[in-house]
């Protein structure tokens, strides 16, 4: 994947504030945290869309998750809960995890967490999907909001959960790549 600023010329960011403004500005609580992580991805938005899309499935990208399960709904309808399983070594075992929007058109995909063995509160995604002006590449944003866990700073907190979403955005970007290759 490239480097944002060498990808994509500053014009581009034009095009991008309103669906990105639609879908990623939210009213935050006191005792919580947000922020968004960018990727640049070099394989076409429907090859990216078909992997993130996928609420059943997304140990095909995100590493730190070894399993899936749908326990409500089809994974395809909003309201669908998924259970996912955690690798060892990280502070969790599991998570459920609720899809409150998927929508094929603009591509975008939001997910809350409901419960879980972990201490991510409250935690909700959105990531949306926007093709590049060459036509050939995928910008990826994805902007959460999470409560602060107790003894834990907003800054330490925020770390934390962008450094999982970089790793799950760049494994995509890998698997994208791979299969547009
Ligand atoms: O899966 C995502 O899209 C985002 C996050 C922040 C997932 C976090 C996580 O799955 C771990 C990676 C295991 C870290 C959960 C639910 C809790 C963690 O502590």
């Amino acid at each position: 994947a490239a480097t944002l600023n060498r990808f994509f010329p500053l014009p581009c960011w034009i095009s991008l504030p309103d669906t990105v403004a639609t879908y990623h500005i939210r009213t935050l609580g006191p005792n919580q945290c947000c922020s968004a992580v960018v990727q640049a991805i070099e394989a076409p938005i429907e090859t990216v869309w078909s992997i993130v899309r996928r609420f059943d499935n997304p140990q095909a990208y995100k590493q730190f998750l070894k399993s899936c399960q749908v326990i409500v709904g089809d994974g395809n309808n909003v309201g669908s809960l998924r259970e996912v399983h955690v690798v060892s070594g990280l502070p969790a075992a599991s998570s459920m995890e609720k899809l409150e929007i998927l929508d094929d058109e603009r591509h975008v995909l939001s997910f809350s967490i409901v419960g879980g063995d972990h201490r991510l509160t409250n935690y909700k995604s959105v990531t949306t999907l926007h093709g590049s002006p060459d036509g050939n590449g995928t910008v990826v944003f994805e902007s959460y909001v999470v409560d602060i866990p107790a003894g834990n700073d907003r800054e330490d907190t925020c770390s934390f959960v962008d450094t999982i979403v970089r790793c799950n955005l760049q494994s995509l970007a890998r698997v994208s790549e791979n299969i547009a290759r």
